[in-house]
């Protein structure tokens, strides 16, 4: 990596706001809420927290329908609330970054609304209307892509939720508007972008190209060149890919992101061939390595990793990756494998009190929309599903498990707020795992996690941890992880990555432990690693 940036080594903390601290009492999180907790997280030692988006919206998808990208979401709060944020981050040392949703508007939003107005209405193009439902393609969250309107007579598409129509990239004026509306939050000092699905903004419908279209990275460019590029800021991309996209995407003489999120690990539960993520399979820790090693080799000679093991997007990593018999070492084995790596931290609330799904039996109790357009798609309408099974899948893959109200400490509503009915069911296992619990014990998650990014960013190990070259080692180990990172120090890494004991032979002589999960001693040679044990140590 030639050129070192400001945000190499910084730790970035995932923020769902409706479910992170209700400070108004009114069931639903808002900024005042994060703003009562830059203290604690600035202890955690985090960095930057990217926002899921906060902009005026109807809420269909929880923020991710945006009707007006220039105003804040009143049910979090005012403009106001979200300058203090800014300022009381910057004051810590800490920055924003924001999410933006190019790929699509709320059908609130004004463009549409003119849009679907007639079909020579200056915002006619702003979105993709055709006579018939092309291709009959298939939304992301169930059912149909096209939606009939019968105001003109017309389709429109839609990769998700009705209520989010696809803008159309191949109208310049998109483009435009999209520079402006990110020039004006940046201009306000956020400091990093998460641009959501990118890869989808290169589409060409009438031939059939939904994803990674070929005038795709032409495009960002573009956006690059008439906004965030005058900014030092850092940016990453949702971009459901393999590693030659990911090296398109992150290369950075072709200035266009600085990462972006792969997915090829963190969905690899879900079985593509059937019904995706309500077709779960049990996760392969073997290809999660190879996967993790394909992508730490193949992209940190161009740019940079992405590391995260959760998002609102996913169930809880430790149902996901680790185990519910070793709730806590499975989650530091966890932090270890994936956090010792090349690459930014990217972390998930409640990722670091070991928070789990919640078991949730009524799919009336689920409140996501892709939840609802599956069931109603699998379930109801072509009957391919029973309900119990579909319950289950949601068990393990809902995006509703990382969506309910982070555990602040065992009084009502988990200290989500004073009481008020929360808009998600909160998680009965609050009373164990919860923050406070975590900061009363020193042996627990958050202490581990808060320790690992110490480590990463101290004086002694921060350069390695943070430049070191990754290698692998042991490759031929199935359910153990064991890779270096060589900088002006020599660091080894250790992860037993199942339930079961296994026995390894150190590859190098022990001369300090750095970090560990069990608190044992540890010798050179041939080892016993207790289920999920895990430890870095110097040699
Ligand atoms: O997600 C894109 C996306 O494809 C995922 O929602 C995917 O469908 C699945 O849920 C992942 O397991 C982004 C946002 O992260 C998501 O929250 C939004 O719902 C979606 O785009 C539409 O904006
Ligand atoms: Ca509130």
């Amino acid at each position: 990596m030639k050129l070192k940036k400001w945000w190499h080594d910084k730790i970035v903390y995932e923020i769902y706001p409706k479910s992170f601290m209700d400070a108004n009492n009114d069931g639903i999180g808002d900024i005042k809420g994060i703003i009562g907790k830059l203290d604690y997280l600035k202890e955690l030692g985090v960095d930057i927290l990217w926002l899921t988006p906060f902009f005026k919206s109807p809420m269909e998808d929880n923020g991710y329908d945006i009707s007006d990208y220039l105003s804040v979401n009143e049910m979090f709060g005012s403009m106001k609330d979200m300058d203090e944020l800014i300022e009381k981050c910057k004051e810590r040392n800490m920055y924003i970054m924001m999410d933006v949703v190019l790929n699509h508007t709320s059908s609130e939003h004004n463009w549409f609304k003119q849009s679907r107005k007639s079909k020579d209405n200056a915002y006619r193009n702003y979105y993709i209307w055709r006579d018939e439902p092309l291709y009959n393609m298939e939304s992301t969250f169930g059912g149909s892509a096209w939606e009939y309107d019968d105001v003109t007579n017309q389709y429109y598409f839609h990769e998700f939720a009705k209520g989010q129509p696809d803008l159309n990239w191949e109208n310049p004026k998109v483009m435009d508007e999209m520079s402006k509306c990110i020039n004006f939050w940046l201009k306000k000092g956020i400091k990093g972008i998460r641009f959501d699905v990118i890869h989808l903004i290169g589409k060409e419908i009438d031939n059939n190209i939904l994803s990674y279209g070929p005038t795709l990275h032409k495009k960002v460019h573009e956006l690059y060149e008439k906004s965030y590029g005058k900014y030092d800021i850092i940016t990453v991309g949702e971009a459901w890919g393999d590693l030659k996209k990911a090296i398109d995407f992150t290369n950075p003489s072709n200035e266009e992101l600085d990462m972006v999120f792969q997915f090829e690990c963190t969905s690899s539960t879900c079985d593509f061939s059937k019904y995706g993520k309500f077709s779960p399979k049990p996760i392969d820790m073997e290809f999660v390595k190879n996967t993790l090693v394909k992508y730490q080799n193949g992209l940190n000679d161009h740019s940079w990793n992405a590391l995260f093991v959760e998002n609102h997007d996913l169930g809880r990593c430790i149902n996901r990756f680790g185990s519910l018999n070793y709730q806590d070492m499975s989650a530091k084995a966890i932090a270890i494998m994936n956090y010792c790596l090349k690459g930014t931290p990217y972390i998930y609330q409640g990722q670091e009190i070991g928070m789990t799904n919640i078991l949730i039996n009524d799919i009336n109790d689920y409140q996501d929309v892709e939840v609802h357009g599956f069931y109603k798609d699998l379930v109801i309408d072509k009957k391919v599903m029973s309900e119990k099974d579909f319950i289950k899948a949601c068990n393990q893959e809902a995006r509703d498990n990382n969506r309910t109200p982070m555990q602040w400490d065992d009084s009502i509503n988990a200290g989500f707020n004073k009481g008020f009915k929360t808009w998600m069911k909160v998680n009965d296992n609050y009373h164990e795992i919860n923050v406070k619990e975590n900061m009363k014990n020193s042996d627990s998650i958050f202490h581990f996690y808060q320790k690992l990014f110490a480590i990463r960013k101290s004086e002694e190990y921060g350069p390695t941890f943070v430049y070191g070259k990754f290698d692998l080692q042991l490759p031929d180990e199935k359910n153990v992880f064991v890779y270096t990172r060589n900088y002006d120090k020599n660091i080894c890494i250790v992860v037993n990555m199942v339930e079961s004991e296994q026995h390894i032979i150190l590859p190098f002589k022990v001369k300090n432990i750095i970090l560990a999960n069990y608190n044992k001693e540890y010798h050179d040679g041939n080892i016993k690693l207790s289920p999920f044990e895990a430890f870095v140590y110097e040699y």
